[in-house]
């Protein structure tokens, strides 16, 4: 493989690409550094025409991912999740992927890479790990295209759940819902992701990107008037005009629970 990747491993064995993320020393947050890698790691898999890629972090993991990379998020006044923002790059690669992506998730998963691991095909996850999605701990003003992408996994009460409380939620839960299709122990968690991605791989892979497709269509088909969309990008720039998001940002740094004014 010609691309040198320094926060990933990668490695295609026949027509199974595997993504391991691994910048452990920052719970492999998802940096802009990180994200740019991931995306290089899909363009070689599209090239290598993989049939099937496993996205998961070293075995053993304690967190699977910390999400965004809190100190690469802005806090002068600029909007901090644009369209361009890296995880939203990656998740739009993933969702366009013509083959399918699993998430073989072990630990913790929190904010955005929470998002990340939703708008995979397929999780699997060992049965200890937990799920917490924090922009209202943080102070952020999610986008509308990642609270859809939450709601297209699962339903409306999780959602708001996991949104409003921002606690981390046990995997079972999540299989509860079918956002997860298997939590069993660590130990069995490759044999089982292993054998997933086989069967898919002897699957034809035209079908298979046709099906992805259409399922993309058809759970993205909630279309906004350009009101509609404005009214809430107006709300979205309160919140990361206000005095609450500077202060997730400066309780996250300091390691404290965040004093929200609502101002
Ligand atoms: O102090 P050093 O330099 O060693 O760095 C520490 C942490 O600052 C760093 N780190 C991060 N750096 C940037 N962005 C992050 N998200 C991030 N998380 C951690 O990694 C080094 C080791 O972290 P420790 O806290 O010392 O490790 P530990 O005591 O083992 O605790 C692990 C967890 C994962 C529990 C802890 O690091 C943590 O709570 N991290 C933040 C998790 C989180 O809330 N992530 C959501 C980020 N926000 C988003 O994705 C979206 C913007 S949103 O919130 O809207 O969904």
């Amino acid at each position: 493989m010609e691309t040198t990747f320094e926060q990933l491993e990668v490695a295609i064995t026949g027509k199974i690409g595997v993504i391991t993320l691994n910048n452990p020393s920052k719970h492999h947050a998802l940096s802009t550094a990180l994200i740019d890698e991931m995306c290089a790691a899909l363009e070689e898999m599209l090239y290598r025409q993989v049939r099937v890629v496993i996205l998961r972090a070293p075995a053993g993991s304690k967190v699977f991912s910390a999400g965004h990379d809190v100190r690469e998020l802005p806090t002068n006044g600029r909007d901090p999740l644009t369209y361009d923002d890296p995880v939203r790059r990656v998740i739009r690669m993933i969702e366009l992927f013509p083959a399918p992506v699993i998430a073989m998730v072990e630990g913790t998963v929190w904010g955005g890479a929470c998002e990340l691991v939703m708008s995979c095909d397929l999780i699997v996850a060992g049965d200890d790990s937990t799920f917490a999605v924090t922009p209202a701990k943080l102070g952020m003003p999610y986008n509308i295209s990642g609270v859809q992408n939450f709601l297209n996994t699962g339903g409306m009460p999780l959602c708001k759940e996991m949104l409003f409380t921002a606690q981390p939620m046990g995997v079972q839960r999540l299989v509860d819902q079918g956002i997860v299709s298997h939590a069993v122990p660590r130990a069995e968690l490759e044999s089982l992701t292993r054998r997933m991605a086989e069967q898919i791989a002897n699957n034809s892979p035209l079908v298979i990107s046709l099906l992805k497709e259409e399922l993309r269509l058809l759970s993205a088909s909630h279309n906004l008037g350009p009101e509609t969309f404005e009214r809430v990008q107006a709300m979205r720039r309160l919140v990361y005009d206000s005095k609450d998001y500077q202060e997730g940002i400066k309780a996250f740094f300091e390691k404290r629970a965040p004093q929200f004014q609502g101002e």
